[in-house]
């Protein structure tokens, strides 16, 4: 063994690195995710969703039933991207999913179903097709099915990021289900309008007070604003807002309603953070990284950090896309950076078709 071959081992043995080694890869010139761009069928998720309602009852120890996506570049993280969980959600009628509460985030985004409730810190949201219902960090919150019909819910949450940090934790209620409280759906009752807000509450942490954004309001405000010009990147894209500041509804998420129009293509752009998308009605297509993914409704597909990407509805028919994004974390932590896709008019060129 020569002196230098010595002196690497050495180092191993004392848990040191020679930076000069491996700097190439501690800074590459830009990001390089691990995250895929990926896409899952209804048409593949539906049956299974509904095996998991024969086969899994609902008990302390199992008490969510919820298939979760997982990204293939990630086997090992349980994670649609490196920071968000998306995963379906299943509740038969009159089933309880008991109360728990835990510091990772979620967010609730209803794809099936009327009549189901979360009852968020004694405050009961019921939930209906269209409905984005929050449980911030630390929030008790059990879910329970008074209709007669399955609910099936996109859960998102921060999971993964949080347990990058190592700050999860997490406690069982007492009982299966909370005491409501208050009137239900409190919340909305207080905020719900979105354009006033009552002048003697104050803002408890930085997490919206508005816990239910109910379908009609949300649809009402896209309708909108789509007679107008519209984002080259996204078209009619809106993002739910905290009431108390304008700013996302969590400090580690931040939820979109878009509306691709008609027959309308985007321009390519990418960003750091990444997201997932729900095809909430419609049919269409992303470009991402070159790769193109033919979507129809109850699709779900993930843009990892720094992907290009690109949005069109297809012919004769308009899309709506809702979407989890890490965003605010990166705005947060000043590592924010986006750029337009500058060849052919904004547009890749499509090397594959994803066939999943
Ligand atoms: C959770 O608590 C829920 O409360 C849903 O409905 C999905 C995924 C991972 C960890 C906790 C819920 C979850 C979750």
């Amino acid at each position: 063994m020569d002196d230098a071959q010595a002196f690497y081992k050495e180092l191993e043995r004392n848990h040191l690195v020679a930076l000069w080694n491996v700097s190439a890869n501690l800074l590459p010139k830009e990001p390089r995710g691990r995250a895929i761009p990926y896409l899952w069928r209804w048409d593949t998720l539906l049956p299974l969703v509904r095996r998991g309602g024969e086969l899994a009852p609902l008990s302390r120890g199992a008490e969510r039933r919820v298939l979760g996506f997982i990204n293939p570049g990630l086997p090992t993280r349980y994670g649609a991207t490196h920071t968000l969980w998306a995963g379906f959600q299943y509740l038969l009628p009159r089933e309880v999913a008991p109360a728990h509460r835990h510091s990772p985030a979620a967010i609730r985004f209803i794809i099936q179903g009327d009549g189901a409730f979360t009852t968020v810190d004694g405050d009961k949201c019921v939930m209906s097709r269209g409905d984005l219902v929050l449980t911030p960090p630390w929030t008790w919150h059990d879910h329970g099915n008074e209709s007669d019909e399955p609910m099936i819910w996109l859960d998102g949450l921060d999971l993964p990021l949080v347990a990058e940090m190592e700050a999860t934790f997490y406690e069982p209620f007492p009982k299966d289900a909370q005491r409501v409280e208050r009137p239900v759906g409190d919340s909305e009752r207080r905020y719900g309008l979105g354009q006033l807000r009552p002048t003697w509450e104050r803002s408890v942490g930085p997490f919206s007070p508005l816990l239910n954004y109910k379908w009609a309001p949300t649809e009402e405000a896209l309708r909108r604003l789509a007679t107008g010009s519209a984002s080259p990147y996204d078209d009619v894209a809106m993002e739910y807002i905290n009431p108390h500041t304008g700013g996302p509804l969590m400090p580690t998420i931040a939820c979109w309603i878009q509306l691709i129009r008609r027959g309308l293509r985007t321009r390519a752009h990418r960003h750091t953070g990444s997201a997932v998308y729900l095809v909430f009605e419609g049919r269409g297509q992303s470009v991402i990284d070159g790769q193109r993914f033919d979507w129809q409704r109850g699709d779900l597909f993930v843009v990892p950090t720094w992907a290009w990407h690109e949005h069109a509805s297809a012919d004769g028919a308009e899309a709506i896309l809702f979407s989890v994004h890490d965003t605010p974390v990166m705005q947060a932590l000043g590592l924010f950076r986006e750029q337009a896709y500058p060849d052919h008019d904004g547009h890749q060129p499509v090397s594959r078709v994803f066939e999943g």
